[in-house]
């Protein structure tokens, strides 16, 4: 019995040395030291020796299992340190290799100028109010002064989602429910996108982009509107610009101007750019009729106002030399890339 124990512990040095995994150190250790394991089976034996032989043989199995114990031990340690130096090694990474370049993607045209319309009317005091693109018939029409059988609200001209819901032809809306909401003074801008019932061509699209403003206080007159106006003009075009205004008629201002810029090109000369004209037309604006204010619970006898409206397009058009508006919407990198 006592060669069979040392036969055993030979054989396991031997298998415990070379065993290669976790797993099959595991089957190893079930097979020596398990209910039914090679030594379990010698101890199991132990009642046939005499009581002299039984003690020794009774330590030298202890032994034994001390020692294979050990050698698991140290086999399972060995194990975990040859794994997790093959992980290193597998996972190693190269911190001197070059990098993926991240391409990044820069501000739409559109955006950019629009981003300098508010930065400049931020310098003036305005806020920038947003609002609904779909809109009710009142604040697109009605709260403006538009009459019922006024050209645009007709359906040719206009995107009707009902007979009282549509798309807002104009930022204006944004203007109504900012008097409803908020007492004088009011001082404000309104991007965003607009839409109208037109032809896809280099001049026109059914959405573009406007900037409203609106100012309401006690004693607002028209030379503040013609101030603000030519203020902002010559922060956009330059300190030497010249402008000048020329009787219109918009339904919800009275009275009611264009704003021209001289034509920096030909100063007035009449080129190519400016068609001949000597002006090139920048934007709508007027004092804010009485009914309006009105209509959005303001005294007008108090409190006066002016307005005034950008198309963003057409500025951008000419600040970039850009002569087909479809170019904004397709999103050709050819063209964006160039921004
Ligand atoms: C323009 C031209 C002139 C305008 C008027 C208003 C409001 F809400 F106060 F009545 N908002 N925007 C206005 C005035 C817009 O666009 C060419």
């Amino acid at each position: 019995m006592k060669d069979q124990l040392e036969s055993i512990r030979q054989s396991a040095k031997e298998k415990f040395s070379s065993v290669a995994s976790q797993v099959d150190l595991e089957a190893l250790r079930v097979q020596f030291l398990g209910k039914k394991g090679e030594l379990t089976g010698i101890l199991k034996q132990m009642g046939r020796l005499s009581a002299e032989e039984r003690p020794k043989i009774g330590q030298l199995a202890n032994e034994v299992r001390t020692n294979i114990e050990n050698m698991i031990a140290e086999r399972s340690a060995q194990l975990k340190r040859l794994e997790t130096e093959n992980r290193l090694r597998a996972e190693r990474i190269d911190v001197t290799m070059p990098g993926k370049a991240q391409e990044i993607g820069h501000k739409h045209p559109l955006s950019i100028v629009l981003d300098e319309l508010k930065d400049i009317f931020a310098g003036m005091g305005f806020n920038v109010v947003t609002g609904p693109e779909v809109e009710t018939d009142y604040y697109n029409f009605e709260a403006l002064n538009l009459p019922k059988d006024h050209p645009a609200r007709d359906t040719q001209d206009t995107f009707y989602i009902s007979e009282n819901i549509l798309l807002r032809t104009q930022t204006s809306p944004v203007q109504i429910r900012t008097m409803e909401k908020q007492k004088p003074p009011i001082r404000i801008i309104s991007p965003g996108r607009v839409f109208r019932s037109d032809a896809v061509d280099a001049t026109h699209s059914p959405l573009f982009h406007q900037i409203e403003g609106l100012v309401v206080d006690k004693g607002v007159t028209m030379a503040d509107l013609k101030g603000t106006m030519e203020t902002f003009a010559r922060r956009l075009y330059g300190e030497d610009s010249v402008v000048r205004f020329r009787p219109h008629h918009f339904p919800f201002t009275e009275p009611s101007a264009e704003m021209d810029i001289q034509c920096f090109s030909c100063h007035g000369e009449g080129c190519r750019l400016c068609k001949n004209e000597g002006w090139i037309e920048i934007l709508g604006c007027g004092m804010v009729h009485p009914k309006v204010l009105q209509i959005c619970g303001i005294d007008p006898e108090e409190y006066s106002g002016f307005a005034f409206g950008i198309g963003l397009e057409r500025i951008v058009m000419r600040r970039f030399n850009i002569d087909d508006m479809r170019m904004f919407y397709e999103n050709d990198l050819r063209f964006l890339g160039q921004f």
